[in-house]
């Protein structure tokens, strides 16, 4: 009898946290403008976005799942000069009350093993998963290496 009432003292502080884990908070980063450079062949494509962070306390992005690539990666592209290179993150950090563009030439995703091959002007879901237990669905534009919409606008491609 002692055992079955030490148990039920363990589980329900665990019901506690499940429940509490169920009840999805409200985001308080909101990401917006995502879009996807699409690479020809085994180049891996760039996943860029805005976020804001409508909130009082520092909210961490810690990944992006989707199920239209195999790996998709926290990036940093960093430079010194003429060098310039790659750097893996495992979150970033978006500040209390402020905006945090990916942009090209800085922090992005990489976007690994399409599932199926990207087509320009077709949109990916995609969930961003932060550190508040936040997560926020968006969708993102495929454009081309250019990062345009569509062939429209580049020379001679048009019409
Ligand atoms: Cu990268």
């Amino acid at each position: 009898m002692t055992r079955i009432i030490r148990n039920l003292a363990v589980a329900l502080p665990l019901c506690a946290a499940s429940l509490v884990a169920f009840a999805a908070p409200a985001a308080t980063v909101k990401v917006s403008d995502c879009w996807i450079r699409s690479m020809p062949g085994d180049v891996p494509s760039g996943g860029y976005f805005k976020l804001m962070n409508t909130g009082d306390k520092p909210v961490d992005l810690d990944g992006v799942s989707t199920k239209a690539f195999g790996m998709a990666m926290l990036h940093q592209t960093q430079s010194n000069g003429s060098t310039s290179k790659m750097v893996m993150l495992d979150k970033v950090t978006v500040p209390a009350h402020a905006p945090l563009a990916f942009a090209p030439g800085g922090y992005h995703l990489m976007l690994e093993q399409p599932v199926k091959p990207l087509k320009v002007g077709s949109s990916i879901p995609m969930t961003f998963e932060f550190s508040d237990g936040a997560r926020v669905d968006a969708t993102c534009a495929v454009r081309n290496a250019s990062g345009m919409a569509s062939m429209q606008g580049m020379s001679g491609m048009s019409n």
